[in-house]
């Protein structure tokens, strides 16, 4: 309800929306709208009010809700059921808890903290509040669950898109799941699959964004591997914009997928803009490391890499960890 009166408030630009209207396009009492105006105002937003014009929006606070980045989106359902939360453990367990439970296709779960944010394998994921994009989103597509594994090269793609969309060009996709920019990692992808021999139940991908974090705000660990878009560049950015235009950018790529399970758009930019290619690289697989030279991504998204002995392996993602030998992000 909350988001619906923002939307509706935002809709009227600088003017006053009185409150018969608002009750009567929502169906709730012009008591029931004060509350929830009280609300709002509790949560940041700064609403005029005058008893007989009504409400006018003078500021939004910065948060990620469906009512504040309902202007920069145009997708048809990715993100059109949007829920947020102010602190969670991980936005990807809960969107499981949810996928379960039963919602539609393209349903967007995200917090501005996590206390929990997870990596692959187990690993932490650092999620300051209202720093950065942390979010998960749910997908039933119909295709075989041998294909879900090039859900992450979507998310890898949509996310680097939505930068250049935004100015900032110098990103690179470290496959599978990492964006990096100067050999630092920005971004960081987990996709999670609930599925039965030949259907999947539901995927869910987990999008990381390092937004408006600041040096101070790592640890010196995550110092040396870790960098956001502030850092990068010298300026905030616009998290609301840039949400909206990673589920933009997401929606065809996953359009193309569900037609046929192919993805070649994705595979175009991601080898375009891979920081792996042509380079020698550490592969390590449970227990074994190997060297060898990434060539290229098949169009499958699979990593194609020469071994020393000129043998070509194909691998797939979330089968092995790639760490680069010269720098470029060991996670
Ligand atoms: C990933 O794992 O890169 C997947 C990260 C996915 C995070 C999103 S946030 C929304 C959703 N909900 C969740 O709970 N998770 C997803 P991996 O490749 O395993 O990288 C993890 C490693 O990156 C850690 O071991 C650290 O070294 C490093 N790391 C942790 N936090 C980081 C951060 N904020 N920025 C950059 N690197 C980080």
């Amino acid at each position: 309800m909350k988001d619906k009166i923002v939307v509706l408030l935002k809709e009227k630009k600088n003017e006053f929306l009185s409150g018969e209207e608002l009750s009567i396009s929502l169906g709730v009492t012009r008591a029931a709208i004060w509350k929830y105006i009280n609300t709002l105002r509790e949560e940041g937003y700064n609403i005029e009010s005058s008893p007989k014009k009504g409400y006018k929006l003078l500021e939004s606070p910065d948060v990620l809700t469906f009512g504040e980045i309902h202007n920069f989106l145009n997708t048809k359902f990715l993100g059109r059921n949007l829920i947020h939360y102010e602190s969670i453990d991980s936005t990807n367990i809960k969107a499981k808890e949810i996928a379960r439970e039963g919602c539609s296709d393209g349903t967007v779960v995200i917090s501005e903290y996590q206390s929990s944010g997870k990596g692959r394998l187990g690993r932490q994921w650092v999620s300051p509040k209202g720093k950065g994009i942390w979010m998960s989103i749910i997908l039933k597509p119909d295709v075989d669950p041998s294909f879900a594994s090039k859900i992450t090269l979507i998310g890898a793609a949509s996310v680097l898109k939505a930068m250049n969309n935004l100015g900032i060009n110098n990103c690179s996709i470290k496959w599978p799941n990492d964006i990096v920019i100067n050999n630092k990692k920005v971004s960081g992808i987990l996709t999670e699959m609930s599925a039965e021999l030949t259907r999947i139940n539901h995927i869910v991908i987990g999008i990381g964004i390092n937004v408006n974090i600041d040096v101070e705000d790592f640890s010196k660990e995550l110092k040396a591997i870790a960098t956001s878009l502030k850092i990068e560049k010298n300026k905030s950015i616009d998290r609301k914009m840039l949400l909206a235009e990673v589920l933009n950018s997401f929606e065809p790529y996953y359009e193309e997928f569900i037609h046929n399970g192919h993805i070649p758009s994705t595979i175009d930019l991601c080898r375009e803009n891979s920081i792996l290619l042509q380079k020698e690289i550490q592969c390590i697989r449970g227990n074994s490391i190997f060297r060898a030279k990434a060539i290229d991504i098949s169009d499958n998204g699979e990593l194609i890499v020469e071994l020393p002995d000129g043998k070509i392996e194909h691998i797939v993602s979330g089968e092995v960890s790639i760490r680069g030998l010269y720098g470029y992000v060991d996670s």
